[in-house]
């Protein structure tokens, strides 16, 4: 019997079972791509990867012949909060338990380029990662923890230049030179222009930087990978795996192409290019994202022509998705990251990242990052998914994904080559819309209920468990942090650290010599991370973006639904009552530069007829007032994501009370956690809307506190 006649057995046995045809069951993905529900050995037809070998090229099966049979992925948990101190404690810890690498996360004061003291970083330090200002405190980060041995992970992409000059001092007074140091430093500025958003300098100056550090490392950091190139943070914004994987590696394009302009040899560096990817729910295609991206990424390579088979080879970080993680019903995400890593794991990932289960609530306590790291352990220890290599090759399905997949962010990297690269294409706005634009037809499908999520739109519990979580007391880090700044302005020799500022400014002006090079000597005369940031400032200059906003697709999908119609009709009403449309800012306060969501609202609230004002990234709370009384606003709502939301809000509250302006209502969005409401009610906040917000629903009770507002004035 032929392949043809025993196919069309099962689809007259598929059409009896269903009573209709088979094909109502096929699964349109985000990504343009129909998923059916079964596959055969026809649809493995005219696809060339199957003859591929772990370790040759083109690396489909995986970078290593033994893969984890040989050794295992790296636990590599990303962690980082208040001092240096607390997260060396915390590092420690982590490493006796069990972890094999390091990854640090940063405060957002640091990724900005701001010290401890500055004015603008007040919610900021020691938030969202650790507090580093000099070599002082990255020394106590790795007190007792060999350098030498031990790979380490740096978060790092604005201020990249004093963190990776402050690391290899901290090694250099550890006893560990340069060239036995091993790890990552993220180095990837592009895609904080498309989503990440923790850029200091415009795009041309930090390209440069990148360009740099590849050349310093290439020379004298043989061990050291200069770059994680990043889709991980396009698919937190929202993007589909087809943009992640086509926008990640024609991100590595560009840098190839900026270090091969600095003259530098295509295999002196490649090795050392590594990637970093997101892992979410769709189990089977994230295994095939990864086999796809190291087939396209030795394809990409090629071009270059290295000598070097290591030149052409994909090696990847991953991390279990955070947006795919829930405030409700938070034990639930400890199922959802266990099957992410086992995704990772099938798709052959060289190192992890975890998440814990009160991702939506705030950092990781030491239960749950133990919970978190245990899910590798188990895995790696119990399942025997580690035995052998690429197991999922040759399955009709995953084959068949993998090379779909790698077709379509073949096209779209063609797109952006045709924008001339990704540094023009980012330029165009183009690849950040595309993003956005997903991202706000995702959560359409999640609010109408046709992308199910258990706990949140699905079986949800009519009460919560309640939950531990970390709080950090942000006002006596920064206490600590300016006392130890102040003692290391004091105990250093001024003059030294003036010259070698005034060195790096020049060579940053110029465009002679290497940057790093220049800040690694103003590192050892403990110049400071703002210091050193503030030298290439005056020779860069800042970088600010307009904020875009994309329209039409919340609504579009929405207009024919009778609640959207109902809200429409409210909102109508509401604006009699107010005699003006309502006008709601969406603001960012701090150095939180997760938009998303702020987006996401910007976006929806257009939709349903607001008038939205969407503030710019990094505004003091002055300035937010300022630009609330301005635009004449009704509302200003907050989107916080980086626990600032403490000092922030009432800070803002209380700068409109003295502009007189305490008739625009405040409410805040974001990950507030719950022992925090009530402070910040008291605070003069009206609504917290929560992850897992129904937008319709946030919409209707803004407008019912506006009607509140308007009954009362009127
Ligand atoms: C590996 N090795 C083997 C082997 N497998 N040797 C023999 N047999 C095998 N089967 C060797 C490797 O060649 C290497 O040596 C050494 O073992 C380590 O293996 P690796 O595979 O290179 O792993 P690792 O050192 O962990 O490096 C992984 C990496 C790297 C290349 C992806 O870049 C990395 O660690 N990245 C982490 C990035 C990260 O944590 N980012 C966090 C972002 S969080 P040799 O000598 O060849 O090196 C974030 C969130 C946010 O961004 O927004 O804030
Ligand atoms: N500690 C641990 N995990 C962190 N993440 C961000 N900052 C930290 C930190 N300080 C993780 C979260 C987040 C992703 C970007 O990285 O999972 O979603």
């Amino acid at each position: 019997m032929t392949e043809r006649m025993r196919y069309e057995d099962w689809r007259k046995l598929a059409e009896r079972e269903l009573k209709g045809s088979p094909d109502g069951l096929v699964w349109q993905t985000p990504e343009g791509i129909a998923i059916k529900p079964l596959y055969t050995a026809a649809d493995l037809d005219g696809i060339g990867q199957l003859d591929s070998l772990p370790g040759l090229k083109p690396f489909l099966r995986g970078p290593r012949a033994t893969m984890y049979a040989g050794r295992p992925w790296t636990i590599r948990q990303y962690a980082g909060f208040s001092t240096a101190e607390e997260s060396n404690a915390f590092y420690r810890k982590a490493l006796a338990a069990g972890q094999k690498g390091l990854s640090v996360a940063f405060d957002l004061a640091t990724h900005r380029g701001y010290d401890s003291d500055h004015p603008r970083v007040e919610g900021d330090v020691g938030k969202a990662g650790v507090a580093i200002d000099s070599v002082e405190d990255m020394k106590i980060l790795f007190d007792g923890i060999p350098l030498e041995e031990m790979s380490v992970s740096m978060t790092m992409n604005g201020a990249v230049i004093p963190i990776l000059a402050n690391f290899i001092v901290a090694g250099e007074e550890q006893g560990v030179s340069r060239d036995r140091l091993s790890g990552t430093i993220q180095n990837d500025i592009l895609k904080e222009f498309m989503v990440r958003n923790t850029y200091i300098y415009p795009p041309e100056p930090s390209m440069r930087i990148i360009a740099d550090i590849i050349e310093y490392t290439a020379k004298e950091m043989p061990k050291f990978n200069s770059i994680s190139i990043s889709g991980y943070h396009m698919q937190e914004a929202g993007s589909t795996l087809v943009q992640e994987l086509a926008f990640t590696l024609a991100d590595g394009r560009e840098y190839v192409r900026a270090a091969l302009a600095k003259g530098l040899n295509v295999d002196d560096f490649a090795g050392r290019l590594s990637f970093f990817f997101a892992i979410g729910m769709n189990f089977f295609m994230e295994a095939a994202k990864l086999r796809a991206a190291r087939l396209l990424w030795s394809r990409i390579m090629e071009e270059f022509k290295p000598s070097k088979p290591s030149s052409l080879m994909l090696r990847t970080h991953c991390q279990t998705s955070g947006v795919s993680l829930q405030e409700q019903d938070p034990y639930n995400n400890i199922v959802r990251t266990a099957y992410e890593a086992m995704a990772a794991a099938l798709g052959g990932t060289q190192s992890l990242h975890t998440n814990s289960f009160d991702e939506a609530i705030a950092l990781p306590t030491e239960f749950s990052a133990r919970i978190a790291r245990n899910t590798q352990l188990i895995l790696q220890h119990e399942t025997g998914v580690t035995k052998v290599v690429d197991p999922l090759a040759g399955s009709y399905y995953v084959e068949s994904l993998t090379h779909e997949l790698a077709e379509k962010a073949w096209t779209l990297i063609d797109q952006v080559e045709a924008l001339g690269g990704m540094t023009k294409a980012v330029a165009t706005g183009l690849p950040k819309r595309m993003i956005e634009e997903a991202a706000t037809r995702r959560q359409t499908a999640v609010d109408k209920g046709e992308d199910v999520i258990i706990g949140v739109n699905r079986y949800r519990l009519d009460e919560e468990d309640r939950i531990d979580s970390r709080d950090i007391d942000n006002a006596a880090v920064r206490r600590s942090q300016i006392a130890r700044l102040e003692q290391t302005k004091r105990q250093r020799d001024p003059k030294r650290v003036d010259a070698a500022l005034a060195v790096l400014d020049e060579v940053a002006a110029s465009g002679k010599g290497n940057i790093l090079k220049a800040a690694v000597e103003a590192a050892r005369a403990r110049a400071t991370v703002g210091e050193i940031s503030d030298a290439l400032r005056s020779a860069f200059g800042d970088h600010s973006a307009i904020p875009e906003v994309v329209s039409k697709v919340y609504g579009k999908a929405y207009e024919r639904e009778p609640e959207f119609i109902t809200l429409v009709a409210r909102l109508e009403e509401v604006s009699a009552l107010l005699g003006s449309r309502p006008r709601i800012m969406v603001a960012k306060l701090g150095q939180d530069g997760h938009d998303r969501g702020a987006k996401i609202i910007a976006s929806a609230f257009g939709d349903i007829g607001f008038e939205v004002i969407t503030g710019p990234l990094f505004q003091t709370p002055g300035e937010a007032v300022d630009l609330a009384i301005a635009s004449k606003v009704h509302v200003v709502g907050v989107s916080s994501l980086a626990a600032g939301h403490k000092t922030l809000l009432p800070q803002l509250v209380e700068v409109l009370k003295q502009k007189d302006a305490s008739n625009i209502i405040v409410v805040c969005g974001g990950v507030v956690p719950r022992r925090d409401h009530q402070v910040l009610f008291e605070h003069g906040v009206s609504a917290i809307f929560g992850p897992g917000t129904n937008v319709i629903d946030a919409a209707r009770a803004v407008l019912d506190l506006l009607e509140g507002r308007g009954r009362n004035t009127a």
